[in-house]
């Protein structure tokens, strides 16, 4: 018995591997917000399935029960133990943990099904496109895998042209949201592992052969010339492809080469600059054969100088605040324009021109909103911590969720700094994971700056003056350090501290701050009080507005949010109370330090002009 039972978990792990390896997904399609496409989100049905019964089955007869990638048990006399139609509704996207108390805790797999109809259009494509799920998806539609997909955060498409029919379809879902060590993240993070299909999903329909993805941006040279890169889904040569840019009276045709590939420039005369004060888009449409998809493009460009970061060739202070990706209220991932356009008014009432998106790729909603707002943006990957530094499938994983997010991203003006990674412990194999990383990023894009959060490792003998010692110093754009003077060390010496960054780079502190909650008050030595945050603040600003380049600050965070490494009963609460504001959107004391500390940079800058 056992032994058969064996032979059948080899058949079946055999047959889902064959399978996989027949995965539908193809490349990302770009600018998803304006394709031809249908919502699939909605009310879909979901099994909650805590070990995994419809996939690896104890005594599951394949033929009989099946997994689950039908509606139910397809025999009538089979045994029936599951039925998706029978199963509770939930309304997507959203994170599982707050749509269901059973699954605040949750870390594990829920089956997804979602029916619709459709109406085959001869001579067309159609694209199931998913904005992110977390964490590991596995894919059927009308009863037959099509993929799989890792990570939580990016978008994943697949080519369903072949499987779609007619009429009635369902797709099922396998979503498993699991902390594996050697998955990006990693087993140990400070945020909540929201589960579930987070963002919107939809069926997309194009052309055969359709435009893919492009890049259109300003030659950093030549501030009247716009380079252009189109790619194709297939390598065709001599597709002609119209580019016109109304406000500027552009109309161009370019073909592509034998790689389905357009690479070109257009001249430009008085174009407006995107810039935080003046976030000028233009519109652009791109057409191919009949089908047209426009954009609204800004364009600018930026650049690491000595110690500055000039943008349109200015130097520019960056006035930031760190955020996670969670709703202004209650927590939860955020899935509409409104959750959006609050947090986005907390960060403009605090000063700020610029964002750090943390700890993986945000909302397309937030960094579209944030482009029209003028505010600027460093968007980055979930390489936080310890990370299996020697595992190929993780270093490929990375990498994936990398270009994910640069791909998805990619004609966004305000995405100026794309991070590589958060806190990585200093050691050979991660400098060289790390390095090749960001020669892939370099690669992929030349128009933003590379940098990753760093921490000092060492004070000098004064045990005042910290030392940025970390080899990956020597890669990066710009030297990111996240110091927690004043919380995690030193609480009575803030003042004392002095700074040696031997880089001729610039200088963002992209992480400090300290605990408070909402209306506890005290003395500004007693933890947990506002008052204390408020001192931390006060002190760190002073010390480090002396340090030698710096060119932005990203203080550790915006609003409170759910973490379950924040145990303290009655203070924490699974929150991490580090936020200027709290969950239910009040102001802390140290929000109005900082404020003023905006207000003055920017009076101090008026008047060095
Ligand atoms: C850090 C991490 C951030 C944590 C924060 C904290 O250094 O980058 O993810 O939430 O510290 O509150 O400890």
């Amino acid at each position: 018995m056992i032994k058969r039972l064996f032979l059948l978990t080899i058949f079946i792990i055999t047959i889902i591997t064959i399978k996989m390896e027949d995965s539908l997904e193809i490349p990302q399609i770009g600018n998803i917000f304006n394709r031809k496409k249908i919502s699939l989100n909605g009310k879909w049905n979901y099994i909650i399935d805590v070990q995994e019964e419809g996939y690896y089955g104890y005594r599951m007869d394949v033929r009989k029960r099946g997994f689950f990638v039908n509606e139910k048990p397809k025999n009538p006399d089979d045994l029936i133990e599951y039925d998706f139609d029978k199963a509770p509704e939930m309304e997507i996207p959203t994170d599982w943990n707050t749509k269901n108390n059973k699954l605040f805790f949750y870390e594990g797999t829920i089956w997804f099904k979602k029916s619709f109809n459709y109406t085959i259009n001869q001579n067309k494509k159609i694209i199931l496109y998913f904005g992110a799920v977390n964490y590991e998806t596995i894919v059927y539609i009308n009863g037959i895998l099509i993929g799989k997909h890792i990570g939580g955060f990016t978008p994943f498409n697949f080519d369903i042209t072949s499987k779609i029919k007619n009429g009635n379809n369902f797709i099922i879902l396998k979503i498993d949201n699991k902390r594996k060590k050697e998955n990006i993240p990693t087993l140990i993070f400070d945020w909540w592992n929201y589960g579930g299909i987070t963002r919107d999903v939809y069926l997309i329909e194009t052309n055969l052969i359709y435009i893919q993805n492009y890049h259109l941006y300003l030659n950093k040279q030549n501030k009247k010339q716009i380079y252009i890169n189109i790619q194709l889904n297939n390598n065709i040569a001599n597709k002609s492809i119209e580019i016109s840019i109304p406000e500027l009276n552009i109309k161009k045709y370019f073909k592509t080469n034998n790689k389905g590939i357009v690479i070109g420039n257009i001249d430009i005369n008085n174009l407006i600059l995107w810039t935080p004060e003046n976030p000028k888009l233009y519109k652009v449409i791109l057409k191919l054969d009949n089908e047209e998809i426009f954009d609204n493009i800004g364009f600018r460009s930026i650049e690491a100088s000595n110690k500055n970061i000039l943008l349109n060739g200015v130097p520019i202070f960056l006035k930031g605040i760190s955020l996670h990706d969670e709703k202004p209220n209650g927590g939860g991932r955020i899935n509409n324009i409104s959750d959006v356009k609050k947090i986005l008014s907390w960060v403009k009432d605090l000063g700020c021109n610029f964002i750090r998106l943390a700890h993986y790729p945000h909302n397309e909603y937030m960094i579209r909103e944030a482009e029209k707002e003028g505010i600027l943006v460093w968007s980055e990957i979930p390489l936080y911590w310890t990370i299996s530094w020697d595992n190929k499938d993780t270093y490929n994983n990375a990498k994936k969720q990398l270009t994910d997010m640069i791909l998805r991203d990619i004609n966004r003006a305000n995405i100026i700094i794309w991070s590589i990674a958060n806190e990585t412990p200093s050691g050979k194999s991660r400098d060289i994971f790390l390095s090749n990383l960001i020669t892939h990023t370099r690669n992929l894009d030349s128009t933003r700056l590379i940098t990753m959060a760093l921490e000092v490792a060492s004070t000098l003998d004064d045990n005042y003056t910290n030392q940025l010692t970390d080899n990956m110093a020597n890669y990066v754009d710009i030297i990111s350090i996240n110091e927690y003077i004043g919380w995690y060390r030193d609480t009575n010496n803030i003042s004392k501290m002095k700074w040696v960054i031997p880089y001729n780079k610039p200088v963002i502190i992209s992480e400090f701050g300290a605990g408070a909650k909402y209306g506890y008050h005290g003395n500004k030595n007693e933890r947990w009080t506002e008052e204390f945050q408020e001192n931390v603040y006060i002190n760190n600003l002073k010390m480090i507005e002396k340090i030698d380049g710096l060119v932005g600050v990203s203080p550790w965070i915006l609003k409170d949010f759910r973490s379950p490494r924040r145990l303290l009963n009655g203070i924490q609460d699974y929150y991490n109370r580090k936020g200027l504001i709290s969950d239910n959107g009040d102001k802390k004391k140290a929000f109005y330090i900082l404020k003023n500390w905006y207000e003055k940079i920017k009076e101090k800058r008026n008047n060095d002009l």
